[in-house]
């Protein structure tokens, strides 16, 4: 897989603003926030979409899932509430293809998403 720019906040050769961090996982604040809280969570397994994640990679991806959700849980805003967003090639918006999870909250959602 190709290196991206993720994999470079992996190794701290780029800054970013690095929220949670476990031996698996990365999460950092997006640099374009779209909403009070928008933080990407990231394997740190080069995973380019998610048509690229196999049955072996079950337990990360949802080990992804609810590090997001402790984040919103520990942060406070858990029960008000926030949205998910994996978004996957063109249709789907994707722009870095290292597979990552939107997590946004702070601000009411809508629905269908543009
Ligand atoms: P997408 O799902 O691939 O469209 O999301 C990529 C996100 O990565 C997007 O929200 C960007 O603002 C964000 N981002 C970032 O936080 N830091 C960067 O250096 C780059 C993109 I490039």
């Amino acid at each position: 897989m190709a290196d991206t720019i993720f994999d470079k906040i992996i190794r701290r050769e780029i800054p970013a603003d690095i929220v949670y961090e476990d031996d698996e996982l990365l999460a950092f604040r997006d640099v374009n926030p779209q909403a009070p809280v928008h933080v990407l969570f990231i394997p740190k397994k080069p995973i380019a979409t998610l048509n690229d994640a196999t049955a072996e990679d079950a337990a990360l991806l949802g080990r992804l899932l609810l590090a997001a959700a402790g984040y919103a849980r520990r942060e406070g805003f858990a029960d008000q509430g926030y949205r998910t967003v994996l978004n996957c090639n063109e249709y789907g918006g994707q722009t870095v293809f290292h597979l990552h999870l939107h997590l946004l909250g702070g601000r009411q959602m809508h629905w269908p998403p543009g």
